[in-house]
């Protein structure tokens, strides 16, 4: 396998940036560059020299981590090099001068980490996740799932699955001993009754789990000119932090993220929802609408006392605040409103964050969960099927050999969760999620 290098840090401006280079010409980069090896993890400052004529390109911090005690589990080098974009440049060609070295492609590392087994793919996950966590909430998840947390999970689920598996698979062995094998069905099936109240537990925290990593969704609905867009402008000059917003066209559902009290919380600015000729602004409404239909939270926003929502909104199972608008300019004489802001003057912003991000800690904060992405998801489900069908069979005794099938069927799905799947294009999809260097 070839020996790969790259740059692992940002790309820009910096005191300093990090050069990773993996395999087993790794320690020839270092000898190259930076003379003999240093002590295995110990940071020596280094003058790099291009090893074509000798020429000094940096002074540098280089660590040597010989294999398999490394990230990727081969011999690795680092080198803090200073962050200027021409030393950088000079560094990288001239490590990828040393026979048998390339440029890494995305993800590279980790997926040498997670092919030689220092990483399985739930922690290959959270790894990603931790790269991506814009909130306290999301980094403490990911890092559970970085630090393995899933593993551990499903060794005890596996535990309690292969006990019971054991003892159903006894009364098959020992068909003759009537009496043995009822008591060991009858303590085959107490463990089942535990592993499936345990899945049931994580598949229920499920839903907050996924939207710690992805963010509660606040639709930010009404009528057109209700104040939606100058809503979402005037929270970001307010306590809450902005993190990022990802525009589309005015016409598009404009995604701006929030992070309200550790909590990420994706606010929905979309076209006003009315009828119209206008084709772009029909389909506008159409994704409002349907962005509607899935969001966790509604705002429906108005600045007039008699405004019915839209029926997307009466129908959707999200809660729906009602959000009186512009109370400054037209003051509202009746009505039940949640809230009555303007946007303008700041009445009411407060109270509305403030109950934001009530609901976002409650719905989208607390202990990190295990199942946090659609794959975890669909695993939990499968082991609780084959549970289900197991617990579901009338005759344990008559029907053994089927639960025993039942049981295996649960181990193997379950084996999924932090195991090899064999579907290499999801492996593919997730490794190009990371950068180059990671
Ligand atoms: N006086 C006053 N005008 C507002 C307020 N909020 C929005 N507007 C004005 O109402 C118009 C429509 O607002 P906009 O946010 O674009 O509405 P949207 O179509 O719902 O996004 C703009 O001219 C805003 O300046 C407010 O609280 N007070
Ligand atoms: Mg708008």
């Amino acid at each position: 396998m070839r020996t790969i290098a790259a740059l692992s840090t940002a790309v820009g401006m910096a005191a300093i940036a990090v050069i990773r280079v993996s395999g087993l010409q790794a320690g020839e980069a270092v000898r190259s560059l930076a003379g003999p090896l240093p002590t295995p993890r110990r940071a020596v400052r280094r003058s790099l020299r291009h090893p074509g004529d000798g020429a000094v390109l940096d002074d540098a911090l280089v660590l040597w981590f010989p294999g398999p005690h490394s990230f990727t589990g081969e011999d690795l080098a680092e080198f803090h090099v200073h962050g200027g974009r021409a030393v950088i440049s000079a560094v990288l060609s001239a490590i990828l001068q040393v026979p048998g070295v390339v440029l890494a492609g995305p993800g590279e590392f980790t997926r040498r980490a997670f092919e030689n087994g220092r990483l399985d793919l739930a922690a290959v996950e959270g790894l990603a996740d931790l790269l991506a966590a814009e909130t306290e909430a999301q980094r403490r998840q990911a890092m559970t799932h970085y630090s393995g947390a899933m593993a551990e999970a499903v060794e005890s689920i596996r535990d309690g699955l292969i006990g019971a598996q054991a003892l159903v698979e006894a009364t098959i062995d020992f068909p003759d001993e009537g009496d043995v094998a009822e008591t060991a069905l009858v303590a085959a099936r107490e463990r089942l009754d535990a592993v499936k109240e345990e899945v049931g537990r994580l598949l229920d925290d499920s839903r907050r789990g996924r939207r710690i990593r992805e963010g509660l969704t606040v639709a930010v609905a009404g009528p057109p000119n209700a104040g939606k867009s100058t809503l979402i402008n005037a929270l970001a000059q307010r306590d809450v932090a902005i993190v990022s917003s990802r525009a589309g066209t005015t016409r598009d559902v404009l995604e701006v993220h929030l992070d309200l009290g550790g909590a990420a919380v994706v606010l929905l600015d979309m076209a006003g929802l009315r009828d119209s000729d206008d084709e772009i602004e029909q389909e506008g409404v159409r994704r409002a609408r349907r962005r509607i239909a899935e969001a966790d939270l509604v705002l429906w926003l108005s600045d007039e006392d008699q405004a019915t929502a839209d029926p997307s909104v009466a129908a959707a199972d999200a809660a729906v605040w009602s959000i009186r608008t512009q109370i400054d300019r037209l003051p509202p004489s009746s009505g039940s409103w949640r809230h009555r802001i303007s946007s303008l003057t700041g009445e009411g912003l407060d109270g509305l964050i403030r109950d934001l991000a009530d609901f976002a800690a409650q719905h989208g904060g607390g202990e990190p969960a295990l199942i946090v992405r659609e794959r975890h998801l669909a695993v939990f489900r499968e082991v609780n099927e084959a549970l289900s069908a197991a617990l579901a069979r009338p005759d344990w005794l008559g029907e053994a050999e089927l639960v025993a099938e039942d049981l295996r069927a649960a181990v193997a799905a379950l084996g999924r969760a932090t195991g090899r799947i064999g579907a290499e294009q999801m492996l593919d999809a997730l490794f190009s999620s990371f950068c180059i260097g990671k």
